[in-house]
């Protein structure tokens, strides 16, 4: 925050993946934080676990849309209800079905927004995101609170990977190439961030699900 950051040209940090950094300004981040604390209310941050081992995950997560994404023992999957309320996720923001038309134009409508919110222990090893049917859309992505250090790579997980700080307002287009590629969260930066009075970080995730 606050520091002067160059242009508002996005940066392509791998093929396909547009870098939009500050894209929400202060007010438009208070007010995503506001709509994300109602949502949280109705459907409260979880703990999710891996479906192997049981080890639960050090993110907790919500979801808001049609579909929602979860992990249990069961598996990895995207379900219309709250693991632990069975009540259908809230609907989407208007906000952020504005920033599907802004950023990813064209594509069908979002049907899940992923709620990941990070503690300033929190982290996400390397992944790849399968779970839905259609990879042809993007996958949007909004940071909220605390500097995130993201690493993205290729569809190899032996593949060179780059690190980027994901700061407060950013947004990144995961589209084309990039849809398939490995990437994770490797720390959050604490006190870099004045948005979330707990400190920490949200990041918002718009996907379209199935095909
Ligand atoms: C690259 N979230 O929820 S956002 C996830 O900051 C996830 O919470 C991270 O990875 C976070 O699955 C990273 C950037 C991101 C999101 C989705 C992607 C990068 C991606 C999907 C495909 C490729
Ligand atoms: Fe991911």
């Amino acid at each position: 925050m606050g520091a002067a950051r160059p242009g508002p040209a996005a940066l392509e940090i791998a093929p396909g993946a547009l870098w939009q950094r500050e894209a929400l300004d202060r007010a438009a981040q208070e007010a995503l934080v506001a709509d994300i604390r109602a949502i949280l209310a109705e459907a409260p941050l979880f703990t999710p676990t891996m479906p192997r081992t049981a080890k639960p995950f050090s993110v907790r997560m919500s979801n808001c849309g049609p579909l929602g994404w979860v992990s249990d023992a069961s598996g990895y999957r995207y379900q219309p209800f709250h693991p632990e309320t069975r009540r259908p996720w809230p609907p989407l923001p208007r906000a952020l079905e504005a920033l599907w038309t802004r950023f990813a134009p064209g594509a069908p409508p979002p049907e899940a927004c992923l709620i990941n919110y990070y503690a300033p222990d929190a982290r996400m090893s390397l992944h790849q995101d399968r779970d839905e049917a259609d990879f042809t859309a993007p996958v949007l992505s909004v940071s909220l609170g605390d500097t995130a250090l993201f690493r993205i790579g290729s569809d190899s997980r032996r593949g060179a990977t780059r690190s980027v700080r994901l700061g407060s307002g950013d947004v990144v287009v995961l589209g084309g190439e990039s849809r398939l590629a490995f990437h994770g969260i490797d720390r959050i930066l604490p006190g870099t961030s004045t948005l979330l009075a707990e400190g920490g970080r949200f990041n918002l995730t718009l996907r379209r699900v199935t095909a």
